[in-house]
């Protein structure tokens, strides 16, 4: 008998009629692909393939990336602004002079009754540079609300914080090339084969040529997990008593490295008494991790030439988030880990240009870094705007984290949200709904018109997408990269550019500031505000970033072709040129299970998706493969409740309850369930969403739920519902 093909026919490719590929960066996850998009003769994209020459990602795409072209015509895009007097009213369709007019008068009428502050703009990690720069133009130079911030805090919030209290300033001082020379690695709470693929594939290349230990800490068994050589599966939110431990042993083997403390560290006798108190048996029983376990990591870390660590949002998204940061910082501080090749600190980031905004935005203070608290840096940026230092605060206002609660309290009566989608995203969404019924205004701007936040809008300004527009994002490793501007905007959608554009100059200082129309030319102010500094990317035009596919700043003039690293110098932001050592007291304040509520609920991503599925549920290619909110259950405890796979459960918290279908599976002890955050009214109407101190950033991954079967039928109508299909 015959098995298998008999006629090899060689593969065909289906013929996508493809006449010109046209360069741009991938609009999703902040790894940063360059990626082409395939034009048709009738000006579609059509393909997506990876950039051979490019350093990050040479060729290769993640699943998003390969079907990135289906999103320019995937459903409920965002084709007209739309309009109505009353939340919950019907739309209608308007002009965008209607809605632009509409909006400006209500801010001001909003600002003129309440105060300034009380009109918030909520933005996001996800548009380019030049329009997180123009947004700031407009935020803090014209519309001049001090309530300005975006869902970087649910992201990137602790790791920014944490660099700024370690190093002086934010800027992950790492890079991907880092994997080829380290001899350890140390992987805090990052999935990276899910969530940056092709960072994983950097660090498996790097592993084929030469072995080093890699080590996960993670509370679930991961497919980073699975791979690596030792996994340490931590109790939730204790990684700050397993990293003073990790010091505890360093310091009292006098394995530490004396002579890079000495010369660019402070603080080190305050940090060694504080981590004197975590010896691995007291830590053990806080964190899980045992002594032997926590005195292995500690040593094949200390000795090795050059060890990394890397951590995304299982350490970022705890109420220990940006003292977690601070503990990486001081492992490697001590280690003499920091600005060398294979040593370094590396936040792996989140969205696509979450990096450019923390660069340009003003979200936290002014742009290139510069801080409202500083009247040199408010006088500097108010001459270059051309307007009164006066008019900017003396300080940063709310967090994106506190304006919700302060729309609840009345303090702010009016918002714009551009790019972000709370009513999914938030913690205690059930809380959100009710603050955002509150609200005289709001406006919801966003490349689709079903997210679930316009439901309460009171104008819909449609943005485009990505690739139909021009500009720049920065990635994880500092690399700035280009997004050309592939194809028109989709229907009557406009570049966000154009959008905060036309509403500056519907308000008085948007008559003085300059507010240019082109990219490049806005990447040339941005540039001119950043020569000599720290975050210098005076040395790149847009053409120059395209040529070497992405430069990683400082760049600081024509010649320069970017820096690796930062720090390499060992000289920090500070103004004694020295880093923090900062000790670390762990206090426990998580909610943690009980007997009403007897599991940990972490929740985090799957690959197929992104985030709130605006965009990858309407993708037939990624969506199938999880097209339905489910929970991972040890198959142990579930049957001790009565609970068997494949059928559907509930979950009920302090907050409110869900229903989800059971995945069995031993990636989560007995203690704990992970549902993906991806779907609408699921996890989020259970997260409790502590604030860490610092940052602000919510412990998205820890608090507790009951778990109890539910009849099927019921359940799978709830269930259908979260899942929305298109
Ligand atoms: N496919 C895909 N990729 C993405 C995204 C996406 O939505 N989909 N989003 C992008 C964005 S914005 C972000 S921020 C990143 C997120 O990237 P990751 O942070 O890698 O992803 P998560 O799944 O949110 O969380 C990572 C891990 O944290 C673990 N964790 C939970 N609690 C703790 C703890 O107390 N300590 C430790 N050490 N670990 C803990 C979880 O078990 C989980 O496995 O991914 C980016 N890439
Ligand atoms: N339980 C739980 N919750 C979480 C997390 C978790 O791990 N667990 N993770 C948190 C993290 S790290 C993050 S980053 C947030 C993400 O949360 P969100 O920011 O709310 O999620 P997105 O779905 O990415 O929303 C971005 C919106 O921008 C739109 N958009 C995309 N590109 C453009 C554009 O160019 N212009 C305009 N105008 N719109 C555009 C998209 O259609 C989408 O609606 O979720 C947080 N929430
Ligand atoms: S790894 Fe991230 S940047 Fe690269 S193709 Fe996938 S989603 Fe895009
Ligand atoms: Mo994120």
């Amino acid at each position: 008998m015959l098995f298998g093909r008999t006629k090899k026919n060689p593969i065909k490719l289906p013929d996508k009629g493809v006449k010109e590929w046209v360069y741009t960066t991938c609009g999703y996850c902040s790894t940063g692909c360059s990626i082409e998009v395939g034009i048709n003769d009738k000006g579609e994209g059509v393909a997506s393939r990876g950039v051979g020459g490019a350093d990050v990602n040479q060729g290769k795409l993640c699943l998003k990336g390969i079907f990135e072209h289906e999103l320019f015509y995937s459903a409920n895009r965002g084709e007209v602004p739309l309009m109505r007097e009353k939340q919950f009213d019907k739309f209608k369709e308007a002009s965008w002079d209607e809605a632009f007019d509409k909006s400006a008068s209500e801010i001001k009428r909003i600002q003129e009754k309440y105060g300034r502050d009380s009109f918030a703009i909520v933005s996001t990690g996800q548009i380019l540079t030049e329009e997180f720069y123009t947004l700031g133009k407009l935020a803090r130079g014209v519309i001049g609300t001090n309530n300005y911030d975006g869902n970087t805090t649910l992201c990137m919030a602790s790791a920014v914080s944490g660099y700024k209290r370690s190093f002086g300033s934010d800027g992950p001082p790492g890079c991907y090339d880092d994997f080829s020379h380290t001899d350890c690695l140390i992987a805090f709470g990052s999935n990276l084969p899910e969530q940056h693929p092709i960072i994983y594939w950097r660090l498996k290349q790097a592993l084929e040529k030469r072995k080093f230990p890699v080590i996960v800490v993670d509370p679930r068994v991961t497919m980073f997990a699975q791979m690596a050589d030792m996994h340490l599966p931590i109790t939730p939110g204790t990684d700050v008593v397993l990293l003073n431990s990790l010091a505890h042993v360093i310091l009292n083997e006098g394995l530490e490295d004396r002579a890079y403390i000495e010369a660019h560290t402070t603080g080190f006798e305050e940090y060694a008494s504080l981590v004197e108190e975590y010896d691995p048996i007291s830590a053990s029983r806080i964190c899980g991790i045992d002594e032997d376990t926590i005195r292995n990591v500690a040593r094949l870390y200390a000795r090795s030439n050059a060890a990394m660590s890397i951590w995304t949002m299982g350490i970022n998204q705890s109420t220990h988030g940006s003292d977690g940061v601070v503990g990486i910082n001081s492992l490697n501080l001590i280690t003499g880990n920091i600005g060398k090749q294979g040593g370094t600190s590396l936040s792996i980031t989140g969205q696509c240009n979450a990096m450019g905004t923390r660069e340009w935005s003003s979200c936290s203070g002014l742009p290139g870094y510069r801080a409202l608290e500083k009247e040199q840096d408010r006088e500097d940026v108010a001459k270059f705007w051309g307007i009164d230092p006066e008019f900017f605060p003396k300080k940063r206002g709310l967090f994106q984290t506190d304006i919700f609660p302060a729309i609840e309290t009345g303090q702010i009566k009016g918002l714009w949200i551009v790019a972000t989608n709370p009513m999914t995203s938030m913690p205690n969404t059930p809380r959100i709904r009710k603050t955002l019924e509150k609200l005289e205004f709001m406006i919801v701007q966003d490349s689709y018109s079903d997210v679930e936040t316009n439901e309460y809008a009171h104008v819909y300004f449609p943005g485009a997408i990505w690739a139909e527009k021009e500009g720049v994002m920065t990635n994880t490793e500092r690399r700035v990269n280009i997004i050309r501007n592939v194809l028109k905007p989709y229907k009557e959608s406009k570049p966000d550019l154009w959008i905060f554009n036309q509403m500056a100059r519907r308000f008085e200082n948007g008559k003085k500031i300059r507010f240019p129309d082109k990219a490049s030319e806005v990447f040339d102010e941005m540039r001119e505000l950043s020569k000599g500094r720290f975050l210098d990317i005076s040395g790149m035009t847009h053409e120059k970033i395209e040529k070497n596919r992405g430069l990683q700043w400082p760049c600081k003039d024509e010649k320069d072709t970017g820096s690796k690293r930062l720090y390499e110098d060992g000289v920090f932001q500070y103004p004694d040129g020295k880093a923090k050592l900062i000790p670390l007291p762990f206090v426990d304040n998580n909610e943690v299970p009980d007997d009403d509520y007897p599991f940990w609920l972490n929740s985090g991503r799957v690959v197929e998706h992104f985030h709130t599925r605006t965009r990858t549920g309407k993708i037939g290619n990624l969506n199938k493969f999880s097209p339905t909110p489910y929970m991972e259950m040890n198959p142990d405890i579930a049957a001790e409740l009565g609970i068997e796979h494949m059928t559907y459960a509930r979950l009920t918290s302090r907050r409110g309850d869900s229903v989800v279908l059971v995945q069995l599976t031993h990636r989560v002890g007995k203690n704990m369930v992970f549902i993906p955050f991806h779907f609408h009214e699921c996890v989020n109407r259970l997260t409790l969403g502590l604030l860490d101190p610092h940052s602000r950033q919510p412990a998205f991954k820890q608090c507790s739920v009951k778990i109890e079967p539910i009849v099927q039928q019921e359940a799978a109508a709830i269930v259908n519902k979260a899942a929305r299909t298109f």
